[in-house]
């Protein structure tokens, strides 16, 4: 149902004061004796442990980035090192109460939080887990080295292979927790909570929203930490997490047993810089990123700074901040203030600040200090405190040695095609839960689907054809293909803006709002980054999203979540990620400049996206069917020219029940002799009138070939149809340079040379930016100028005059110009 949140003038208007909550700052002030009801010995010894463990593991990097060795074992690591040391008290005080079911995502600096994480894991899950997770983790490949002559406990077992995991990660390693393709920024271990890590600053603050959306809307239990930097807090990614996790709405319209707010910590390792910029002083203006929260809600985050050179502040945060979000009062923000000692990576000069600033950090070191407090207390021996360090230090130089072992821990073969393997997962899975799927209403009472139920879906009816009003079209194929997979997938979801009450921006959702319940069709907030990087951060947590973007020209907002998040994690992941995600992105038109741009091009180019433009209520029907049946993320165009077109090509018409249009296959959706027409996106209709002009005018039959999709693409149609015809002209709406026509040309010049009379000739609008409505006809590509193009650049038509210049002498004036 539609909501009702009236707002009423004399409510607005009437005078008040905002009021600001205090924002506590250093709260925790408890000595030892005022804890000892709260920790056991052992629970002390295993901070300090961890916080060593840290050290120790991070110093090995060190010493090997900078020295080339670590006590005699010498190794050359190529790849990156962003250490932490200086930050164990945070990582540890994060980690320590978190269990198994709560998930941290992090960033390039996040060594000791998944370390930290690990620990707490083991710690908490019994010997039987532990030993089937290693077992199972990829087949035993990591516990295999690491057990081999290992007499000890399950739990020391366990805490040399995650050791083992990370270093072999780090180190490119067929025995890192993801093959190596994950390497020291990206790794994570998800059966200990621990979700991907983000070499993009603030890459989490985006993701880690949608992992704890997949909690709430699927009733999970457990909360999730996004650990961010400091400098992190001036990305746009991170304030548009924020905002989409502090959305009203969780709390006043989803259903109460959802839980309410989403359980998300952001957590900021403040350590006083980015990589040499100082966001205190310098690069920002909120002196304490604690101050963040008062301006996104009334709870103002509940927002804190902690002490993060002490475990002990940061374990008692945690707590009480966990329990907030178990009772649904998310999301929190911690300012947790640490330092990095470390350099920002080993060839870091720390020429941006001064020695006497390490120099103190150094003396107020929390490992040192940590262990004073509690010698102080006789609570743990020194005996204890020194053999329990000697003993972890052991264990991570074992594991070190290890993984720098290349016998025992080769690289994954690179000609062995790995990575080819992991870039699409390339699965059906008809749903990600056997629950039941949430809905409103019966779906046969449902308006739209009472609606759709007469009209008709056959390109002519009674040898006429058929009116708009009454023919099924682009918008109503889309419609039903999500219906069918809502009805299947309880944990499919959709969101982005204006996707509810609205219907969605094109009103291709319209009828979805009386059919299912807040959770699983939403508006967002207008944040393109949070809408992308949370359907990620959902997916990678198992759930099924079909989230959408207004306008492609919107694309950039969400540029680092598209290009770098949505596509990289199932490779990233060497193939233990999937991404289930639907992309929905309308193409403009009679929008200008900034509405109307067809950027298919830009999502063609990058690896790890399947790229999918169907103009047809039977394409979009079979290739929306096919997307939300598979585990890759799919770029779904969808074009405004097209939404309310009918089925023009498949005479039997768009059958009522479920069926696919593979994702990689073109279409021919007319046959010819004389040339080929290649067409992606709406530019099919201009093909088939310039097609009909050539047949009427000239008597030349064109084939059309509608390509639907970008990546991937079956070739073979193309050849078969380039090689009858000899000649091939590609049309598209995107601007000409770089476009993906472009690629499909240079390839069909190569597959098919020897049958070609002549280049293949691309058509495309011009390199301009889209002007006004009425003056579009000069800018997006006309059936005329088809007819143009093959006049002057494949074959003469009799007594032919161009109305457009499509000659080579242009191509080159334009392409001089860069216009
Ligand atoms: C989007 C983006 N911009 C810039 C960088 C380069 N870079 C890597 S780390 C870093 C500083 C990050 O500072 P902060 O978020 O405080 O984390 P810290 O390094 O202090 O842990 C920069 C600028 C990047 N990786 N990603
Ligand atoms: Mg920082």
């Amino acid at each position: 149902m539609p909501k009702s949140i009236i707002i009423e003038p004399e409510r607005v208007f009437a005078r008040e004061t905002i009021h600001l909550a205090a924002i506590p700052v250093n709260a925790y002030q408890k000595t030892i004796e005022e804890e000892l009801g709260s920790y056991s010995a052992d629970d002390f010894l295993n901070i300090w442990r961890d916080m060593c463990a840290i050290r120790e593991f991070e110093t090995v990097l060190n010493e090997i980035k900078t020295k080339g060795a670590y006590k005699g074992v010498t190794y050359n690591h190529a790849g990156p090192a962003h250490l932490s040391i200086g930050q164990e008290a945070a990582a540890v005080g994060m980690a320590f109460l978190l269990s198994p079911d709560d998930h941290i995502f992090g960033s390039h600096r996040s060594h000791g939080e998944i370390l930290a994480k690990g620990f707490s894991a083991i710690r908490q899950l019994s010997d039987a887990r532990l030993l089937e997770i290693m077992k199972s983790y990829r087949e035993g490949a990591l516990l295999g080295p690491v057990e081999k002559g290992y007499g000890g406990t399950v739990k020391g077992l366990a805490l040399r292979f995650f050791i083992y995991g990370a270093y072999s990660e780090i180190f490119a390693r067929e025995t890192g927790f993801n093959r190596g393709l994950g390497g020291s920024m990206h790794a994570f271990f998800a059966p200990f909570g621990i979700y991907p890590n983000n070499a993009i600053v603030g890459g989490s603050g985006s993701i880690a929203p949608g992992a704890a959306l997949f909690k709430r809307v699927n009733r999970k239990p457990g909360i999730v930490v996004a650990n961010i930097g400091d400098a992190s807090f001036g990305c746009g990614p991170v304030w548009e997490g924020i905002t989409f996790s502090a959305m009203d709405q969780y709390r006043k319209l989803w259903d109460e047993s959802l839980g309410g707010g989403l359980p998300i910590i952001f957590n900021c390792m403040n350590n006083f810089y980015g990589m040499g910029g100082q966001p205190v002083g310098e690069t920002m203006g909120m002196q304490s990123i604690a101050r963040v929260g008062a301006g996104v809600n009334p709870e103002q985050m509940h927002a804190e700074r902690v002490n993060g050179y002490d475990p002990l502040p940061v374990i008692d945060a945690f707590r009480r901040k966990r329990q907030l979000l178990l009772e649904g009062r998310g999301p929190v923000l911690l300012d947790t203030v640490t330092y990095r000692i470390s350099g920002h990576s080993p060839s870091d000069a720390s020429s941006y600040r001064s020695k006497e600033e390490i120099e103190r950090w150094q003396q107020a070191d929390s490992i040192p200090a940590f262990r004073n407090k509690i010698l102080g207390n006789h609570v743990v021996s020194e005996d204890a405190l020194d053999s329990a360090r000697a003993h972890v230090e052991a264990s991570v130089f074992d594991m070190f040695q290890l993984a720098a072992d290349l016998k025992a821990s080769p690289r994954v073969s690179i000609g062995s095609e790995l990575v080819s393997t992991v870039m699409f997962s390339n699965r059906r899975v008809d749903k990600l839960d056997d629950r039941a799927p949430e809905f409103l209403q019966n779906l046969a009472e449902n308006p739209r689907v009472q609606q759709i139920r007469g009209k008709i879906r056959t390109p002519t009816h009674e040898g006429k054809p058929v009116p708009k009003m009454k023919a099924y079209n682009v918008r109503d194929a889309i419609f039903e293909a999500m219906l069918h997979r809502f009805s299947i997938d309880p944990t499919m979801i959709a969101f982005g803006e204006e996707n509810r009450d609205w219907g969605g921006a094109f009103a291709v959702y319209r009828g979805l709002t009386e059919a299912l319940p807040y959770h699983r069709l939403f508006n967002s907030s207008i944040s393109e980054a949070a809408i992308v990087g949370a359907a990620v951060g959902y997916a990678l947590e198992g759930g099924r999203v079909v989230a959408e973007l207004m306008y492609a020209d919107f694309m950039g907002r969400a540029g680092d979540e598209i290009f770098n998040q949505l596509s990289k994690w199932q490779a990233m992941s060497a193939g233990q990620l999937t991404m289930p995600v639907v992309l929905r992105i309308s193409v403009g038109s009679k929008y200008g400049a900034q509405h109307s741009q067809d950027w298919a091009a830009l999502v063609h180019h990058v690896p790890g996206l399947k790229v999918v433009y169907p103009v047809t209520p039977y394409d979009a029907k079979g290739m929306m069917n096919a997307a939300l049946a598979g585990t890759d993320p799919v770029i779904f165009f969808e074009s405004q020219k097209v939404y309310d077109v009918g089925e023009m090509f498949v005479e039997e018409g768009v059958p009522e029940g479920y069926y696919e249009v593979a994702l990689n296959e073109p279409s021919i959706k007319r046959k010819g002799r004389d040339f080929t027409m290649l067409t992606l996106g709406p530019a099919l209709y201009t093909a088939v009138a310039a097609a009909d002009e050539l047949q009427s005018g000239f008597g030349l039959s064109a084939e059309i070939v509608d390509l639907r999709t970008a990546t991937p693409l079956n070739y073979e149609p193309l050849v078969e149809s380039v090689r009858k015809t000899g000649k091939v002209l590609l049309v598209s709406d995107a601007v000409e340079r770089g476009s993906v026509l472009q690629t499909v040309a240079a390839n069909l010049t190569q597959l098919c040379f020897d049958d070609l009379d002549g280049p293949p000739v691309v058509v495309g609008a011009r390199n301009w930016i889209t002007p006004a409505a009425e003056l579009e006809a000069s800018f997006f590509p006309q059936a005329g100028w088809l007819l143009d193009a093959i006049h002057e650049r494949i074959m003469p038509l009799k007594d032919y005059q161009p109305s457009s210049n499509q000659t080579l002498g242009e191509l080159m004036r334009r392409a001089r110009l860069g216009v």
